[in-house]
Formats: structure tokens, C-alpha cells, sequence
């Protein structure tokens, strides 16, 4: 493993400490170990209301110290990269402020709660490309191995033309009626709810791996366990004013076919994400219960010989490998934020555009929007806005 640890430092400050500020934290520590890295990132700061609950977590993951004011945080010397993992009612309004001082932004899928909100931090991160800083969205699943390699079999015309996109995302913490309204249940919080938590990675994950834009959805959403009981007060319930299912159709820019299916109530299912792409001269599929595993069928091959045949990928030349073990030792879920902080820094210090930018993220958003509209008018075909 290279260490980088001579290198020029970059102060990272970060908002919330819970799901998912543990596994940023966690890409933090371990990025300057596994890469070598032109900035050493430092983890300077981390913020939280409760003063007392925030040190606690500094000191948990890894923070040299703790704020209880994200402007504060924001504003101190040692932070030039600020990393958002807060619900996504908070994201717009941390991210501009941390642009508009000056600072590098990461911050956490889905980019907003909404589209106007998404809008508005991409205006801010053009501005400030301006000024040579950079602006990022934290979806990690891009940063899997099997999925990185599968983007660049597709890139390379492997699959040839395409034809379909299928993809599912099930979860099961949502199936028992008496698990309590938890802030991502309301729509005030969360913007909506299998829909953006597991929607946006499968969306985002579609457009990524294709290079194509979703052009229109037809959609249906549910609600099925519409009242739970509240958090802390399990007499009283309180209503749940997000999706709990959505399931929708699309094509892609190229005329192919995709199908998305996301839920928090398959029981059984628990971080169950499948996507499987299928062209002219062959397919990929991967499965996110296996994933250092991709499977590739190609199709020019006499019919004998053909069929879906297993690639480990766990070798030194797979996207992010050369950081880890010895060929054949397999990843898991959090090397996938090591591997966002390591494209994060040496975007920052290349001066070049990080992947995904807001941009991208307000591509999602668009799609979401379009699936919520649909749902509305009994599913009817919409289109999503392109990029400019
Ligand atoms: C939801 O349960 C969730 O934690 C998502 O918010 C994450 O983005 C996903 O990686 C795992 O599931």
C-alpha cells in the first residue's frame, strides 16, 4: 500500500456524523493509506447540534475537533473542502454558503430535496469552478469496482448497441408497520422516499454506466403503511408523507429500454441492488450482495461457447484495485468512499471536474421529478428535461 502522507495538505471539514458521516469518515482515514494522493487530506473538523453527542463522534471517527454550527465550521482556516452528510433539507443551503466562502463541496445523494434546490447549487458550483473550486455528489456506488469496469466494457462498444436497462434496489427496514417515523418518512426532510434515497443511486448508476441520459419515465408509487408511530412517543402516530415503492419505465437517450424497481418493503431483501445491461453483441449483470463479482456474457461468441461467464474483479488492472491486496482479495461497501475521496482530492488538485458534479446530480433530480409527475397523472409517459 503507498502512503502520501508528504504531501500538501487538504483540510476537510464535515456536516453530520451518522449513517452516513461514519462512512465518509471511513473513506477519510483510510484514503492517503491505499492511493497516492497530491493532497493529504486532513480531517479537521466535523459538525453537529448536540454539543456533547458531536465530540463524542469526533472522537468515535476520527476528527480533530467538533463544531455545533455548520457556519462556523465553514468558516474556519484549516477547512477548504466541506463534506455534507445531513438529510437532504439541508444540503442546498450548506452547500452554496461553503461555495460562496471559498470552499470545495462534497455532499451526499440525492442533491436535493427538490429540483429548484438542485438548480440553485449548480449556479453556485459554476460560479465558483470559476475560482478553480470544485463541487461533487456523493454517489458511491459508482466507486464499486465491478461497476467502474463495467462502464468502461460498455464505453468500449463490448455490449454494442443497447437495447435494455433493468434495475432494482430493495430494501426491507420499511416492512413492519410498527417501526417509527423516522426522518425519512416526511417529505420535508427527505424530499421523497424509496424514490430519492434508493432511486437516485439507480438512476444515477443507469446514466453513469450507459453515458446516457433517461429521456422519459412512465411511473407508479406507493405508500403502503401510511400512519407509524412516532420516534420517542410510540403511543401517538404521525403520517408518512413520502413513497415507500416506485416502479418505472424509461428509455435512454439511444432508444433503449429501462426498467427501475425501489422499495423499503421487500421483505427479505436488505441492500439488494441489481443491475443488469443487455446490447447487441452481449450483457453485463452485477448484484450489489456480490460485488466483487461482474457477469459478462458475450454474445459474437459461437452459441457453444457463449453464456454468462463470472469476472472477479479483484485484479491489478480493475478500476481502483492497485490501492488494495494482492490479486484475488476482495472490497466491500466502504472502500467505496475511500475510492470517492481519492477521485474527490485529486480532482481538487488537478483543478479538473470531479464525477458526479451537480450537474449530474440535478439530472437525477430531473428523472425523480419526472417519475413523481407521472405517478400523479396515472403514469403517463414523461419527458425529462436534457442537460443544456
Ligand atoms: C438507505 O437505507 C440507505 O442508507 C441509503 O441512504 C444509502 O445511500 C444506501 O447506500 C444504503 O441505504
Amino acid at each position: 500500500m503507498p502512503h502520501s502522507t508528504t504531501a500538501p495538505t487538504l483540510g476537510v471539514g464535515m456536516v453530520g456524523y451518522a449513517f452516513m458521516g461514519a462512512a465518509h469518515s471511513q473513506g477519510w482515514r483510510t484514503v492517503a493509506r491505499a492511493f497516492d494522493l497530491p493532497l493529504t487530506p486532513v480531517m479537521a473538523a466535523v459538525c453537529g447540534r448536540d454539543p456533547e453527542a458531536v465530540a463524542a463522534a469526533a472522537g468515535r471517527l476520527g476528527w480533530a475537533a467538533a463544531e455545533t454550527d455548520w457556519r462556523a465550521l465553514i468558516a474556519r482556516e484549516d477547512v477548504q473542502l466541506v463534506d455534507i452528510c445531513t438529510p437532504g433539507d439541508s444540503h442546498a443551503e450548506i452547500a452554496i454558503a461553503a461555495l460562496e466562502a471559498g470552499k470545495h463541496v462534497l455532499c451526499e445523494k440525492p442533491l436535493a430535496n427538490n429540483e429548484a434546490e438542485a438548480q440553485a447549487m449548480v449556479e453556485a458550483a459554476r460560479a465558483a469552478r470559476d475560482r478553480g473550486q470544485v463541487a461533487m455528489v456523493g454517489f458511491n456506488y459508482r466507486r464499486v469496482p465491478a461497476l467502474a469496469h463495467a462502464r468502461r466494457l460498455i464505453a468500449e462498444g463490448r455490449l454494442g448497441s443497447l437495447r435494455h436497462l433493468r434495475a432494482t434496489y430493495l430494501q426491507d427496514w420499511g416492512t413492519d408497520p410498527a417501526g417509527p417515523l423516522v426522518w425519512r418518512m416526511r417529505k420535508e426532510k427527505a424530499g421523497s422516499g424509496a424514490l430519492g434515497d434508493l432511486g437516485a443511486h439507480v438512476v444515477d448508476l443507469a446514466q453513469y454506466l450507459t453515458g446516457e441520459p433517461i429521456t422519459g419515465v412512465s411511473a407508479q408509487v406507493e405508500t403502503f403503511i401510511r400512519r407509524r408511530p412516532l420516534p420517542g412517543d410510540p403511543e401517538r402516530t404521525g403520517e408518512v408523507t413520502v413513497d415507500d415503492a416506485a416502479l418505472f419505465t424509461g428509455r435512454l437517450a439511444s432508444g433503449a429500454l429501462a426498467s427501475f424497481e425501489v422499495s423499503r418493503l421487500a421483505a427479505g431483501r436488505k441492500n439488494a441492488l441489481t443491475i443488469e445491461v443487455n446490447g447487441a453483441e452481449g450483457s453485463l449483470s452485477f448484484d450489489l450482495e456480490r460485488l466483487n463479482e461482474l457477469e459478462f456474457h458475450d454474445h459474437t461468441l459461437p452459441a457453444a461457447e457463449a453464456g454468462f461467464r463470472r469476472i472477479l474483479v479483484t485484479e491489478p488492472d480493475h478500476p481502483y484495485l492497485e490501492g488494495w491486496w494482492p490479486p484475488g482479495h476482495g472490497l466491500g461497501y466502504e472502500h467505496t468512499f475511500t475510492h470517492q475521496a481519492r477521485d474527490l482530492v485529486r480532482a481538487i488538485a488537478e483543478g479538473g471536474r470531479p464525477a458526479p458534479g451537480f450537474a449530474e446530480g440535478l439530472q437525477v433530480q430531473r428523472v425523480l421529478a419526472a417519475v413523481e409527475e407521472s405517478a400523479r397523472n396515472d403514469s403517463v409517459f414523461t419527458p425529462v428535461p436534457l442537460p443544456a
